[in-house]
């Protein structure tokens, strides 16, 4: 680690805490983070030389793996033409036809930057469409880091204990409700006290934020019908979910149609980009057509553009979401059966190729549930890990990552590892 220490002390000179996105630190579970240099297939390469199975995947993009030849021969291709233009490309054009095929509910769409950008336009929009004020989201639900969501939130406003992040007028947080995830009761009387007022509904439709958390039967149906009942509108953040559980994400796979929908990660290829979509009557009160506003001097950028049109077009052709769901199976019979040879007390949920590990007996329903789980274990459980060459989320409330990169050794290797260290906590 010599030489990622040496970068880490000059960085903290420069850069607050040292990094340019505070999840990286790894204040919750000691240390200080590693610099990395280079990235294969299911494999970083530190600063140092060290080879590590990454299971953070770029927190996300990462689902073909890091540095996809595909992915790099369309960046490559692009760039011979230009880095943005100001004007429409048409890499733009093909993006949203193929968003639209693979997510039917998103009738029209509007590119972006980063999946905060989504999230926070979705919200403007609802807000201009229903010409209401308030929100609802859920409690360790992260949106990205916009004045209206940054409450009750998850990921490193959670992890590094800022859930309500100050700098956030009061006015504005007022405007939000927040409920717990997975409690029907909740959002009936949120919606009774507040009649008539509620713009939209956002929701993390399998929260990912947090730890991993899955939905009660029922639930998002209910929370569609509400919605509908109450004339807000539902907003479906598939910034982690969209295109990494199935092509169409966690609305196909659950049947709900949202109205809108916000995207990210998978969709840059691994470039900054965030889109959202949906009912195009609502879609339509974007400017240049409608009075609600938004904009974007590199939204459509044709080099994540055409990272992202790559990105989707391998999982249209290849549809690896079966296989992937069984290394996500293996991964959480591995952790499961060493808690239980250990007398350890976990949950691991997990679905297709996303899980995370809650040191806790209670099962994990909500943000509360989460809490419960020893979060100074996990800190074990992670450097244990990290000693022996694979990368886990550095935070007890993160969601991990598998890719279609991780096949074969990566996977059989990372389970033999935490077997091992769970058997050694
Ligand atoms: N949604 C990501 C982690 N949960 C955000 C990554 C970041 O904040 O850098």
């Amino acid at each position: 680690m010599d030489i990622s220490n040496d970068l880490f002390a000059r960085a903290l000179k420069l850069i607050p805490g040292g990094v340019n996105s505070p999840v990286r630190a790894f204040r919750s579970v000691g240390g200080s983070p590693f610099f990395v240099k280079s990235a294969h297939g299911a494999t970083l390469v530190t600063a140092d030389d060290r080879e590590l199975i990454d299971f953070v995947c770029t927190w996300g993009p990462a689902i073909h793996g890091h540095n996809h030849p595909r992915i790099k021969r369309a960046i490559a291709t692009a760039l011979e033409n230009g880095t943005s233009f100001g004007t429409p490309n048409p890499y733009e054009v093909r993006m949203a036809e193929l968003i639209h095929e693979l997510v039917p509910s998103i009738e029209k769409v509007r590119m972006c930057n980063s999946g905060t950008e989504a999230t926070m336009s979705a919200i403007r929009l609802s807000r201009g469409f229903t010409r209401r004020d308030k929100i609802i989201k859920f409690a360790g639900c992260y949106h990205g880091h916009s004045d209206s969501l940054l409450v009750k939130a998850g990921s490193g406003a959670l992890t590094h204990g800022n859930p309500d992040s100050a700098g956030i007028p009061a006015a504005f947080a007022r405007e939000t409700v927040v409920l717990p995830y997975n409690d029907t009761g909740a959002i009936d009387s949120a919606f009774a006290a507040n009649p008539g007022a509620i713009a939209a509904v956002i929701v993390e439709p399998y929260p990912a934020n947090v730890g991993l958390i899955l939905p009660l039967p029922g639930y998002l149906e209910h929370l569609r019908k509400a919605c509908t009942a109450n004339g807000a509108l539902l907003i479906f953040d598939e910034v982690m979910t969209g295109f990494r559980l199935a092509r169409g994400g966690v609305q196909e796979i659950e049947r709900i149609v949202p109205d809108l929908t916000a995207l990210g990660k998978i969709i840059g290829g691994g470039l900054p980009v965030g889109a959202f979509g949906g009912r195009a009557e609502v879609m339509d009160m974007l400017a240049p057509v409608g009075p609600v506003y938004q904009a974007g001097t590199l939204s459509g950028n044709p080099l994540a553009m055409a990272a992202g049109i790559a990105a989707l077009e391998m999982l249209n052709e290849s549809r690896p979401y079966a296989g992937l769901g069984g290394l996500g199976v293996q991964i959480r019979d591995a952790l499961v059966s060493a808690c239980r040879a250990k007398g350890l007390a976990a949950q691991v949920p997990q679905t297709g190729s996303m899980f995370s590990i809650f040191f806790t007996a209670s099962e994990v329903r909500n943000l509360e549930g989460a809490l419960t789980g020893d979060a100074k274990l996990f800190g074990r459980f992670f450097h244990g890990c990290l000693k022996e060459g694979v990368y886990l989320p550095p935070s007890a409330y993160e969601t991990a990552f598998i890719s279609t990169a991780h096949h074969g050794s990566a996977i059989d290797r990372a389970c033999a590892v935490m077997d091992s260290v769970i058997r050694g906590l």
